[in-house]
């Protein structure tokens, strides 16, 4: 069973991919997503970074449908999300390929230069994840959210950094972990 704040932050995940905010996820609002994050990234279509992350995201869609959309109507309603969600968060494997896979096509994206970590300037287009709305918040906050995850406060995200934030933001029911500020519960 999901703890409570865990079923908190996971409601909160539903509703950020709920882009168009009709209360379903469907593919329109991973391609919305998807198309937000190309823009704001000035990803041209074409290239091996918009393909790579187009595609993840498409699969993303489908192995979502696959397990989560319980009726097969081809949306997916938090009741559904949210079985859903119990079944990954409790199945460290399949946590690992849907949530950190995700996780990992955008930090390649995010990393412009490709040296393998997120200059602040790199990690503000993380945002652009958000809903428009909620993006606002986060982004007056980015630069202490980026020194939080930057433990060893050299200046750079690693990979591993930024893969155990997206474990932490959904795995921990701690109120004070870092990964918590990423999905804004507190
Ligand atoms: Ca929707
Ligand atoms: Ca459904
Ligand atoms: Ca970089």
């Amino acid at each position: 069973m999901l703890k409570k704040l865990q079923k908190k932050k996971i409601t909160k995940m539903f509703n950020a991919l709920d882009t168009n905010g009709n209360g379903f996820i469907t593919l329109d609002d991973f391609i919305a997503q998807f198309e937000r994050f190309a823009g704001q990234q000035k990803l041209e279509s074409g290239t091996p970074e918009y393909n790579a992350l187009r595609a993840e995201q498409i699969k993303q869609w489908t192995s979502l449908q696959l397990v989560a959309d319980a009726n097969n109507d081809g949306e997916v309603t938090v009741d559904e999300f949210i079985n859903y969600a119990d079944r990954v968060v409790n199945n460290p494997d399949a946590f690992e390929s849907y949530m950190v896979g995700g996780a990992e096509a955008y930090f390649n994206a995010l990393d412009k230069n490709g040296d393998g970590t997120l200059s602040l300037e790199e990690f503000k287009g993380f945002s652009a994840l958000s809903n428009p709305g909620e993006a606002k918040g986060q982004e007056a906050n980015h630069e202490e959210v980026f020194k939080s995850i930057d433990v060893n406060g050299n200046g750079k995200i690693s990979r591993d950094e930024f893969l155990n934030l997206f474990r932490e933001s959904v795995l921990s029911d701690n109120i004070n972990s870092t990964g918590n500020k990423i999905t804004s519960v507190n």
